[in-house]
């Protein structure tokens, strides 16, 4: 089944043309286009996805309270200074209400970058966002590229496979860990060891920190990556700044020499493998879910039942998709839908 591609009109062509001459209104207003999955979005970014590439991407992830939106703010910050160079940060918090006080802390603590037009902050969290926070962050970061922004730093939690996910679809992915943040089989744990292009040790004026260093390096030489491949390991002080000059420099030596190398174009293919698997993903499952109406046929045999299978009851569900389903009912097949399907697995 297709769905007819969108079309951008002339009003959202002019939208996406405000953005690239960097209007900041309009920046905003296509982000949030973006995070309501808005088909406006969709259409808006087959014209503009060849302009796209120029921004360098670099996820920024590790436990709550390792200092990430710290080392956002000093990095900002230091190639404000060094060079002027435009940046855009997006913080994501996929938290729930109860603990929504830390996207709040994020504002605040960059409050100071906030008056500067020289960098671009969009705080999202799962409420507002549809069809998943990765496709979300892909997208709002696409509009940061869009925009002009030299470099986007997208900050992640690590706490889940889905947030760390997201700091993977980037160019280039720091780890930032801290002493006395429990250790490093923690760390593991949330797959943060594997998705490491950098490590940031942060708090180094922390107690700890040489056990959490040696720990890190024994890590690495347990996953017998050559000694030339590893991920080089970086201390920081983010709070005082101490490090984070270094850290930038690192970062960008490390996306020349793969942009040279064509490591980063093979690093970007991924990311956008991903990034179309997961659109797959998710209007497959609004395609059963919600256009279908399987969820309604699904009730009703659960509501006759006597014992029956969750096997069974998968397999039948899945006949009717693709057999008579598919040809249900066409016009409720609309684009227009938003896709509510939740957080993508992939
Ligand atoms: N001692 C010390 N404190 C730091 C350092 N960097 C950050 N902090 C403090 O650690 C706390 C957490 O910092 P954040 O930057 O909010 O950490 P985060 O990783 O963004 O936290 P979440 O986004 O909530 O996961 C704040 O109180 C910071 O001031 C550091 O290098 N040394
Ligand atoms: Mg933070």
């Amino acid at each position: 089944m297709t769905e007819a591609a969108p079309v951008a009109t002339d009003r959202d062509a002019a939208l996406v043309e405000r953005v690239r001459a960097g209007d900041q209104r309009a920046c905003a207003r296509l982000m949030t286009w973006a995070e309501r999955n808005d088909p406006r979005y969709a259409a808006a970014h087959r014209a503009f996805v060849g302009s796209l590439g120029t921004a360098q991407r670099i996820g920024i992830t590790g436990p709550p309270g390792a200092g990430k939106s710290t080392l956002v703010e000093g990095l900002a910050e230091h190639w404000r200074k060094t060079e002027d160079r435009t940046i855009g940060v997006v913080a994501v918090d996929p938290t729930s209400p109860f603990t929504g006080g830390a996207l709040l802390g994020d504002r605040v603590r960059m409050s100071r970058l906030v008056l500067d037009p020289g960098v671009f902050i969009r705080s999202m969290a799962t409420r507002g966002v549809f069809g998943g926070l990765a496709r979300a962050t892909d997208d709002v970061a696409d509009v940061l590229d869009l925009y002009g922004r030299h470099t986007v730093l997208v900050e992640t939690v690590g706490v889940g496979q889905s947030e760390v996910d997201i700091a993977r679809s980037c160019d280039l992915t720091l780890v930032v860990l801290h002493p006395g943040g429990g250790d490093t089989i923690q760390a593991m744990k949330a797959g943060l060891m594997e998705v490491a292009d950098v490590y940031v040790v942060n708090k180094a004026d922390m107690p700890g920190l040489d056990r959490l260093v040696q720990e890190l390096y024994d890590v690495l030489e347990l996953r017998e990556i050559p000694e030339d491949q590893r991920p080089p390991v970086l201390t920081t002080v983010a709070s005082n700044g101490q490090g984070v000059a270094e850290l930038a420099d690192a970062i960008d030596g490390m996306v020349a020499e793969r942009r040279a190398s064509g490591a980063l174009d093979a690093r970007r293919e991924e990311n956008l493998e991903r990034r179309v698997r997961r659109l797959v993903d998710g209007r497959l499952r609004r395609d059963v879910w919600e256009t279908q109406r399987l969820a309604e046929h699904l009730h009703k045999r659960l509501a006759g039942s006597g014992t029956l299978s969750a096997y069974e009851l998968a397999d039948e569900v899945l006949d009717v998709y693709r057999g008579a389903g598919r040809d249900q009912d066409p016009s409720s097949n609309d684009p227009s839908l938003p896709d509510t399907s939740p957080e993508d697995s992939a």
